[in-house]
């Protein structure tokens, strides 16, 4: 899917200072910064030149029920799109200067720019924001990425998505393990296991530990329960699952090496080892298997405090069973 739309500030630009004021204390750090906000404001500090924005929507594997007991975010299961996206943008604005057969001042992102990517969306006309803030399109669901090509060129502008179709649904709401969803569509993204998986590098607090359940990266909770997630569309061959699945206990006991090899193509790279091990351990300390326990006591001889932290827990969780 993609949409064009104009290269105007962002309307709700206000949503996105509030949220970083008022519910936002965590290590996303780059989100913070004051030119961050300037350039997330208004798309001509980026690009003064920019006349059209084309956004971009590419599916990744679709949402399923459980797909280990040791859960991966259906995102992650490919191979990871900061790397895959950036070569498919370029191509799209070289065929675009071939058209012309001219130069044209232009910039791409995916995920990490200083773009607020879902409104972007919404207003090129690609779906709605819905209750779990996910940009949501009738006919493709949630679980795509979101990519966008800033342009010096002028394009005819899509319509915006201008209707709402979560009406009195709130499974997403209801579902979510940490209660991390606010009733005016944004996170209280310290509380979401995506957050806890992925960016927070350090100790997770207990009441979280147990909320995570057996989420090791990413969370898909909230997408699984949406009804709209029944129209998810086939993957892009670069996404579709590459990493071996069921994700075994033994993967707490990962060394850095074989970690970077296996996941050197994948967004899991991102958690690093010790990241990935302290979720596995607290994951397994939820699964209750009394046949992890050997797993466990070795991981308390692990280098990383983190890991032995996390390790100690689970067994006493275990062994309290
Ligand atoms: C920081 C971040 C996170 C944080 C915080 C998420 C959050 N909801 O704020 C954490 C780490 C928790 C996270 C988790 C995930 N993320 Co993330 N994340 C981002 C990132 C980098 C910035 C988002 C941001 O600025 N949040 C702050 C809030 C205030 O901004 P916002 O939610 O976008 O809200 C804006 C609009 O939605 C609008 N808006 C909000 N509410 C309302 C209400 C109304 C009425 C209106 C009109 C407008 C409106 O105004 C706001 C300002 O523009 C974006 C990429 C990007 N550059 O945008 C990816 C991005 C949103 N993430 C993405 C994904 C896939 C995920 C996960 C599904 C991964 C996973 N499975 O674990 C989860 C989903 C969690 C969720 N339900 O959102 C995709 C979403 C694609 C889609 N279909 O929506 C993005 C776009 C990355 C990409 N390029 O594909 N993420």
């Amino acid at each position: 899917m993609a949409g064009v739309t104009s290269s105007e500030p962002l309307e709700n630009f206000n949503i996105f200072q509030n949220w970083i004021n008022k519910n936002y204390h965590g290590e996303m750090k780059y989100l913070e910064t004051e030119r961050n906000f300037t350039r997330r404001a208004d798309p001509k500090q980026i690009l003064p030149e920019c006349k059209s924005i084309l956004v971009l929507a590419i599916p990744y594997t679709p949402i399923s029920k459980e797909n280990s007991n040791l859960q991966i975010a259906s995102y992650a299961l490919g191979d990871d799109y900061h790397d895959v996206l950036p070569q498919k943008l370029k191509a799209i604005v070289e065929f675009i200067e071939e058209q012309l057969d001219e130069k044209i001042p232009n910039r791409y992102y995916t995920d990490s720019g200083p773009i607020l990517e879902r409104e972007l969306a919404q207003r090129a006309g690609l779906g709605w924001i819905g209750k779990n803030s996910m940009l949501i399109n009738p006919k493709a669901g949630s679980t795509f990425f979101l990519a966008e090509i800033l342009l010096g060129i002028e394009l005819e502008p899509d319509e915006s998505f201008s209707t709402d179709h979560c009406g009195t649904c709130n499974r997403c709401i209801t579902a979510c393990p940490t209660h991390c969803i606010l009733p005016n569509r944004t996170l209280d993204s310290n509380r979401c296991i995506s957050y806890l998986t992925i960016e927070h590098k350090t100790e997770i607090s207990e009441e979280l530990r147990n909320q995570i359940g057996n989420w090791i990266f990413g969370c898909d909770v909230c997408q699984q329960v949406c009804p709209w997630n029944r129209f998810s569309q086939p993957a892009d061959s670069a996404f579709e699952t590459k990493i071996p699945l069921p994700v075994l206990s033994g993967d707490l006991l990962l060394d850095p090496e074989a970690f970077n090899q296996r996941f050197k193509k994948s967004p899991i790279k991102r958690t690093k080892r010790r990241g990935y091990a302290r979720n596995i351990a607290i994951a397994i300390g939820n699964n209750k298997n009394k046949k992890d326990i050997p797993l466990l006591e070795q991981a308390l001889q692990d280098d990383e405090s983190l890991i032995q932290t996390h390790a100690k827990w689970a067994l006493e969780k275990i062994n309290n069973e």
